[in-house]
C-alpha cells in the first residue's frame, strides 16, 4: 500500500502526533504542527465542525489527527454519499459542507458528488489524500490524477505541495467555494505533506489574483429592469436557486408583494417564496402546472431571479416566453444570454439586486392577469385518470407527509417520478428545506442528503422521499444513519420500476419497457437488517397511521409505500417540445 511511501518524507520535518488535544484553531496559531493537524485547524478556522468522509491509506495521517480536532467525522459507507451529504448539509445550513476521501478510488468516488454541487452551485470543500510526492506520476498504488479528473466538475482545485501551503490553500478554497457563484473546490494533499510539519498561521484574508466575482449590480441595468417591471401588464417572476443561495427570501417576498407579480419556480427555486401565498403559481417547466406554463406563453415580461434557464424549466427555447421581454438577474455573467436571449441583464447577487430594485419599482396589482392565469388551471389533471383504486397514489402519500409535518420538515428526494410528484404536491413554504438534485439529477441523493441535512439542522424533522431504484443505490447509508442515531424518516415510493424511464418509454418509445422492471429487496426486512424500523403500506387507509408511527419513533424509520406500477407524472412537456405543448394526461393526444 501507499502507506510505505510515507517513509519518503524528510525525517527532520516530521512531528509525532502528540499535539495537545482539541485546542481551537486560534489556540494553535503559531505552533509547529503536522500537515494533517494544520488541515484540521484550517477547517476549524473556517467554522467547520462536521466532516463527511471515509478513510484510506493516503489519509491515515489526517485521520490520525482528527480525534484531537474539534471536528465531528461522519463515517459514510461510500464516498459519493459523503460528497452528497456535504452538499445537502450546505444547502440546509448555508455553511460550506466538507467531505474527505482517500486517494485513488476514494477520490474518484467523489466525482459525482462534486458534479452535483457544481451544477447546483453548492459551496463545498473536498479534501482528498494523494500518494506521497515522490510517487506522483509513477502509477503508484491508489494514485489517480484527481485534480485532472475533477477539473470540469469543480469551481477550482489544488494539489498542495508543502505543509506551509495547506492553511492558505484551505482559506482560499473556502473563499472560492462560497463567493460569487458558489461551487465545489477540491484540495488534494499528498500523504507526506500531511505528515511533514510547518508553523500554523491562518491567513486573515485571501486575495486570489484575477478572481473578482460580481456582487453589486450596475444601477443603470437595475433601473432599466425596473422600468420594464413598472410598465408590464402580464409579468411573471421565475424564481431560482440563486435566491436561496443569497439567503434573499425575505427581501424577495417584499419585492413580490410590492410589484404584485406572480411567481413561478424552477425545481430548485421552490421554497424561495411560500407556495401557499396568493401570488405563488408553483412549479414551471417539464412537470410544471398547466396554468404556469400557460402564463409563460402569454406573459409580456419575465423576470428571472437567480435561475439559469435550465432546459427542464424552459422547454424548447424558441417557444419559451415568446411574447415576453426578459430580465435576467444572475451572479454569473456567463449565464447571461447563454440559453435565452436577455433584454436586460442584471449581474450580481440576488439580494443586492433586490435591494437596489426595491426603491425603483412601483406598488402594483395585476388582478386581471392573475384571474386569467387562475382560469387556466386544470384541476382535472390527475393521475387518478389512470389509477386503479386499490393502489395508493403517490401524490396522496406526498400530501399526507406534507400535512403531517405541517410543511415544516426538510424534504429530500432521489431522482425520478417521486421527485416530480414531491415537487408538485409538497406545497413548499419554507426556504432551504427542499433538497433535491436539480442539474445533475443524481439518483441515490435522497438518503445521504437526509443524513447531511439532519446533521446540519437537528432541530428540524427530515423526510427522504426516494424511489425504489434510487434507494437501491444508496441504502447502505442506513448504517450511517443508525451509527449517527439520526431521527430521519425514509419514504420509499415503490412502483417496481425505474419509473421515470418507464414513463418515457411508455409515452415516447412505444411502450418498449427495456430494462426498467427492477426487483427490489423486501424493504421492511432490509430496514430491519440495519436496525431500522420498517413499515409497509399497501392501502390508502394505512398511509396516515404509518406516517404518524414513523414520526413517533426516535431514530431512522423506513416506510415502503407500494404504489401503482404504471402511474405517470402529469403534466409532462415532451422532450424537445415547448412548455405550452405539455400533455395533461394519457388521453391528451395533442
Ligand atoms: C445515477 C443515475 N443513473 C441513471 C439515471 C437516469 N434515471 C433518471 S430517473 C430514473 C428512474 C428512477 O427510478 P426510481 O428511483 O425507482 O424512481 P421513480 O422514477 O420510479 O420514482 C433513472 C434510471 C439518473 N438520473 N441517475
Amino acid at each position: 500500500m501507499a502507506v510505505a511511501n510515507a517513509t519518503t518524507m524528510s525525517p527532520k520535518r516530521t512531528v509525532e502526533f502528540d499535539e495537545p488535544a482539541a485546542l481551537t484553531a486560534h489556540e494553535l496559531e503559531g505552533q509547529v504542527l503536522s500537515g494533517a493537524r494544520i488541515t484540521c485547524a484550517a477547517l476549524e478556522a473556517e467554522g467547520t465542525d462536521v466532516v463527511f468522509g471515509y478513510p484510506g491509506g493516503a489519509v491515515i495521517p489526517l485521520y490520525d489527527a482528527l480525534p484531537s480536532a474539534n471536528l465531528h467525522h461522519v463515517l459514510v459507507r461510500f464516498e459519493q454519499w459523503a460528497a452528497l451529504a456535504a452538499d445537502a448539509y450546505s444547502r440546509a445550513t448555508g455553511r460550506v459542507g466538507v467531505c474527505i476521501a482517500t486517494s485513488g478510488p476514494g477520490a474518484t468516488n467523489l466525482v459525482t458528488g462534486l458534479a452535483n454541487a457544481q451544477l447546483d452551485s453548492v459551496p463545498m470543500v473536498a479534501i482528498t489524500g494523494q500518494v506521497s510526492q515522490p510517487m506522483i506520476g509513477r502509477d503508484a498504488f491508489q494514485e489517480t490524477d484527481i485534480t485532472g479528473i475533477t477539473l470540469p466538475v469543480t469551481k477550482h482545485n489544488y494539489l498542495v505541495q508543502s505543509p506551509e501551503e495547506i492553511a492558505p490553500t484551505i482559506k482560499e478554497a473556502f473563499y472560492l467555494a462560497k463567493s460569487g457563484r458558489p461551487g465545489p473546490v477540491l484540495v488534494d494533499i499528498p500523504k507526506n505533506v500531511f505528515i511533514e510539519s510547518a508553523r500554523f498561521r491562518y491567513p486573515a484574508v485571501t486575495d486570489r489574483r484575477g478572481y473578482q466575482p460580481s456582487f453589486l449590480p450596475n444601477i443603470r441595468q437595475v433601473r432599466l429592469a425596473a422600468e420594464l417591471i413598472n410598465k408590464a401588464k402580464k409579468p411573471v417572476i421565475m424564481a431560482g436557486h440563486g435566491i436561496s443561495i443569497a439567503r434573499a427570501e425575505e427581501l424577495f417576498a417584499r419585492f413580490v408583494e410590492r410589484t404584485g407579480i406572480p411567481v413561478m419556480f424552477t425545481l430548485l427555486g421552490q421554497g424561495t417564496f411560500p407556495e401557499s401565498h396568493p401570488l405563488s403559481l408553483g412549479l414551471m417547466g417539464m412537470h410544471g402546472h398547466r396554468e404556469v406554463n400557460k402564463a409563460l406563453e402569454e406573459s409580456d415580461l419575465l423576470v428571472n431571479i437567480g435561475a439559469r434557464f435550465d432546459d427542464r424549466a424552459t422547454g424548447k427555447i424558441s417557444g419559451f416566453a415568446p411574447k415576453a421581454k426578459i430580465v435576467h438577474v444572475d451572479i454569473d455573467p456567463a449565464e447571461i444570454g447563454k440559453n435565452v436571449k436577455t433584454d436586460v441583464p442584471v449581474v450580481g447577487d440576488a439580494k443586492e439586486a433586490l435591494k437596489l430594485l426595491m426603491p425603483e419599482v412601483e406598488q402594483r396589482q395585476h388582478e386581471d392577469w392573475l384571474a386569467w392565469i387562475r382560469g387556466e388551471a386544470d384541476h382535472a389533471l390527475r393521475t387518478a385518470l389512470e389509477q386503479r383504486p386499490e393502489w395508493p397514489e403517490a401524490y396522496t402519500i406526498i400530501k399526507a407527509i406534507a400535512k403531517a409535518t405541517n410543511g415544516e420538515a426538510i424534504y429530500t428526494t432521489d431522482v425520478g417520478q417521486h421527485q416530480m410528484w414531491a415537487a408538485q404536491h409538497l406545497g413548499l413554504d419554507h426556504p432551504n428545506r427542499w433538497l433535491t438534485s436539480g442539474g445533475l439529477g443524481t439518483m441515490g441523493y435522497g438518503l445521504p442528503s437526509a443524513i447531511g441535512a439532519k446533521i446540519g439542522r437537528p432541530d428540524l424533522e427530515v423526510w427522504a422521499i426516494v424511489g425504489d431504484g434510487g434507494f437501491q443505490m444508496s441504502f447502505s447509508e442506513l448504517a450511517t444513519a443508525v451509527q449517527e442515531n439520526l431521527d430521519i424518516n425514509i419514504a420509499v415510493i415503490n412502483n417496481g420500476y425505474l419509473g421515470m424511464v418507464r414513463q418515457w418509454q411508455d409515452l415516447f418509445h412505444h411502450k418498449n419497457y427495456s430494462e426498467v422492471k427492477i426487483l427490489g429487496p423486501d424493504f421492511v426486512k432490509l430496514a430491519e437488517a440495519f436496525g431500522v424500523t420498517g413499515i409497509r403500506v399497501l392501502r390508502d387507509e394505512e398511509i396516515v397511521p404509518a406516517i404518524e408511527k414513523a414520526r413517533s419513533i426516535k431514530g431512522p424509520v423506513l416506510i415502503e409505500f407500494v404504489i401503482e406500477p404504471e402511474a405517470n407524472v402529469w403534466p409532462i412537456v415532451p422532450p424537445g417540445a415547448s412548455n405550452g405543448d405539455m400533455l395533461l394526461s394519457r388521453f391528451d393526444d395533442r
